[in-house]
């Protein structure tokens, strides 16, 4: 009987832990989720300053999806590609060696490729290509910090 009952309140403890940790990592999300289009009419190019780009944007939401738009490479066109770089002092860097690919030159065409900002933290994008000079030179790179909608 004595192990039935601590069976059973390791079972809520457990429960309960699920319960936090579903709460803690769960995606906010709120009814009115953007679609924001990387460098509006611009798109996703070489020589635009993103940087300046997303102050004009306003506060940014977490559920929010980021849109990538940007050809698919010809002969005489850029290639693009989007990473996130981990941190800001890599951010500052254009460390896009290291960075996490998220989408590849094909990736950028049609709708786009989305990026949804899942989580209430520093998001740091920039073009992977170029062996960082689309990054530094071509100012292709913003960073971003979605907070959580309320009201
Ligand atoms: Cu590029």
């Amino acid at each position: 009987m004595e192990a039935f009952k601590s069976y059973r309140s390791w079972s809520f403890v457990s429960l309960f832990i699920v319960i936090l940790f579903w709460v803690s990592t769960v995606h906010v999300e709120y009814a009115g989720a953007r679609n924001i289009t990387v460098g509006g009419n611009n798109g996703w190019h070489y020589g635009y300053n993103y940087s300046d780009w997303i102050t004009k944007v306003g506060q940014v939401y977490v559920g929010d999806w980021l849109v990538f738009k940007y050809p698919a490479p010809t002969s005489n066109s850029m290639a693009h590609s989007v990473v996130q770089i981990q941190n800001k002092a890599r951010f500052k860097k254009c460390n896009v060696g290291a960075a996490i690919k998220l989408a590849g030159p094909t990736q950028g065409t049609g709708n786009g490729f989305h990026f949804r900002l899942k989580r209430v933290r520093h998001y740091f994008f920039a073009c992977g290509l170029g062996n960082t000079r689309h990054c530094t030179v071509g100012q292709m790179r913003f960073g971003i910090l979605p907070v959580v909608k309320t009201g």
